[in-house]
């Protein structure tokens, strides 16, 4: 028996020994994505496979493709246990207390850091702001109007003005959107400017695998006389190949935010196929983002002449691209606490 195929064994032992200790979802996902994941440990053995001589190549991929399946349906059958047992609610297992290790950065915060660091590098300055916010950045000065359905009790996070001894209309901000207005004029920002705010918003929506009522949004605003959505297709497509260190082209589809005229989704080739797969849902493109060029409202909001100066905007959720990045399937575990699906971001 080669290396390898020791190897392959190996893992399938203790893959198939954790397994069986697993009572709950989070447990499952992380073990999925510890072993089966994209970047997991048998996907990653198998991309080694190349590099071995022809003859060993050929028993080792058939080996490896075969644990595959197994694994995979090994964690299908777990799955439906443990969604049983939840429904059920039998009682979870405490897992012993074990020595202190050292922490390390959340999977939101080192995409965070990424992002900054890859828009800094291309010339944009960073901004931060309060999460708690003034209706006035978060809907008015955006060109949202009073019946805008975003703006009810039903989507947004109220706080009643009087709770704070005050008058002003308070939200806890739905998008990082509002960072357009406030920081050009915190900053006291003239054309030309290039900005990046990274934050967390806030939404009255229940959670699934899909969405939380609090996530990460990173706004991204570019204003000159001469800017362009040529400019700005340049700009996110080197972004994304920087974020998933892949060359990744985007394409724009038209769309509505009251902010911006003309509004688009921007979509980008997908990182995982050429033809399209489950990710993509077959189509060979991703959506990541919510784009446009900024409305003349908007910028005499921010005291800039539209005469003048035109600019782009965009605003994309830190979370879903983490998740795209790592293969993680269920928003939710981001907050979950679990510390054998965060230790695998270290
Ligand atoms: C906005 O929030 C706009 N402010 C984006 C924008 C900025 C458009 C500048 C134009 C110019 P939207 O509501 O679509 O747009 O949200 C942006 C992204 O946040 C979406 O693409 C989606 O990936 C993500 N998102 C929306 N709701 C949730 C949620 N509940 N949980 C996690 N991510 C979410």
């Amino acid at each position: 028996m080669t290396n390898t195929q020791q190897q392959i064994k190996e893992l399938e032992k203790k893959a198939h020994r954790e397994l069986v200790e697993i009572q709950d979802p989070s447990a499952l996902e992380a073990w999925r994505v510890l072993y089966i994941g994209r970047s997991g440990k048998l996907p990653e053995m198998l991309r080694n496979v190349k590099n071995l001589p022809d003859e060993e190549k050929r028993i080792v991929g058939k080996e490896g493709n075969a644990l595959r399946r197994d694994l995979e349906e090994a964690y299908e059958e777990k799955r439906h246990a443990v969604s049983k047992d939840q429904e059920v609610g039998l009682p979870r297992v405490a897992l012993p207390a074990g020595g202190a290790k050292w922490g390390h950065l959340h999977p939101l915060t080192l995409s965070m850091n990424r992002i900054i660091e890859i828009f800094s590098a291309m010339g944009f300055i960073i901004a931060d702001g309060p999460e708690v916010e003034e209706g006035k950045y978060n809907f008015d000065a955006l060109n949202i109007p009073l019946d805008h359905p975003a703006r009810g009790e039903g989507d947004t996070f109220m706080i009643d003005p009087k709770s704070i001894g005050g008058e002003k209309d308070i939200v806890l901000r739905t998008q990082t959107s509002p960072m357009q207005i406030r920081s050009v004029q915190s900053m006291h920002l003239t054309p030309p400017f290039k900005l990046i705010a990274p934050g967390r918003v806030f939404r009255r929506e229940k959670a699934d695998a899909t969405h939380e009522s609090t996530f990460y949004q990173f706004e991204g605003l570019g204003i000159s006389e001469t800017i362009s959505i040529a400019d700005f297709k340049g700009i996110v497509a080197e972004f994304f190949t920087l974020f998933f260190q892949k060359e990744v082209t985007v394409r724009l589809r038209p769309s509505y935010f009251p902010f911006v005229e003309p509004g688009f989704e921007v979509d980008m080739s997908c990182v995982f196929c050429k033809e399209g797969c489950r990710i993509c849902k077959h189509t060979g493109w991703i959506e990541v983002m919510g784009a446009g060029m900024v409305h003349p409202n908007v910028l005499k909001n921010m005291n800039i002449d539209p005469e003048k100066y035109q600019g782009f905007a965009f605003g994309g959720a830190i979370d879903r691209l983490t998740m795209i990045r790592h293969g993680v399937t269920d928003i939710r575990m981001f907050w979950s606490g679990d510390i054998r699906f965060l230790r695998q971001f270290s």
